[in-house]
């Protein structure tokens, strides 16, 4: 998969992508990202790429000039699946969604700021919205940097078995179920008998029952939503 990611702070994205699963991901040729400073697409002298909002109120919104002369720039090399704006009203991301782009091969992610973006992006170059909750973030890179984490991780070789995405809270609705590690016992807090018995039927049992309780008890509007 390639993602290309337009911003005007690139550096914001740079850690989320540099550790762990992700960074292992990209080593492995499994994913590459490209983070794009809008910056270098400025078209005037002054390198400009916002300005004051015709009509007046306060913040400055991002100029379609510089976005658009990016995404033609970009277009120019690849053919994307979708052009992503990130946007507080865009669609939810949820993990079918995730699933979904898991699958694409180009995905370009615009991401602005929380004052917006000149209205005639949206409604010309941009081919899908997202947003990642019902709360305002300053600008949509740690959105970015939280929707490219979900998707990179469902590419088929960036999980081994050990954390495979199947196991994954809401992978089928159901909410993961608890783990325990060593000591066994710990100030007298105990782990479930059943995880250190060794069998197997058993344990499997008990962590489906324990994912349908939590899910039950904690998001039942997705235990409503079983297939
Ligand atoms: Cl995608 N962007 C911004 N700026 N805020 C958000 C968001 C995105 N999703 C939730 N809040």
């Amino acid at each position: 998969m390639h993602i290309d990611i337009i911003s005007a702070v690139p550096d914001l994205m740079v850690s989320p992508f540099s550790h762990s699963i992700i960074k292992r991901a990209v080593e492995s040729n499994l994913v590459e990202i490209n983070l794009i400073n809008l910056r270098d697409y400025a078209t005037n002298k002054q390198k400009q790429i916002d300005d004051y909002a015709f009509g007046g109120g306060a913040g400055m919104v991002l100029l379609i000039e510089p976005i658009a002369a990016c995404i033609d720039a970009l277009k120019k090399k690849r053919v994307y699946d979708e052009i992503i704006y990130m946007s507080p009203d865009g669609d939810m991301l949820d993990q079918k969604m995730c699933n979904q782009m898991s699958l694409y091969k180009n995905i370009l992610i615009l991401c602005g700021h929380y004052k917006g973006i000149d209205e005639r992006v949206r409604e010309h170059l941009i081919t899908k919205e997202v947003s990642i909750g019902n709360y305002v973030l300053s600008g949509g890179e740690l959105a970015a940097a939280v929707m490219c984490d979900a998707v990179i991780r469902l590419i088929p070789g960036v999980l081994n078995d050990e954390t495979s995405a199947l196991y994954d809270s809401y992978q089928d609705n159901l909410i993961a179920p608890p783990v325990y590690s060593r000591p066994a016992t710990f100030n007298g807090w105990e782990v479930p008998p059943v995880l250190l018995s060794g069998h197997t039927a058993k344990i499997e049992q008990w962590r489906h029952e324990q994912s349908v309780e939590r899910t039950k008890n904690r998001r039942p509007e997705l235990y409503h939503k079983q297939p």
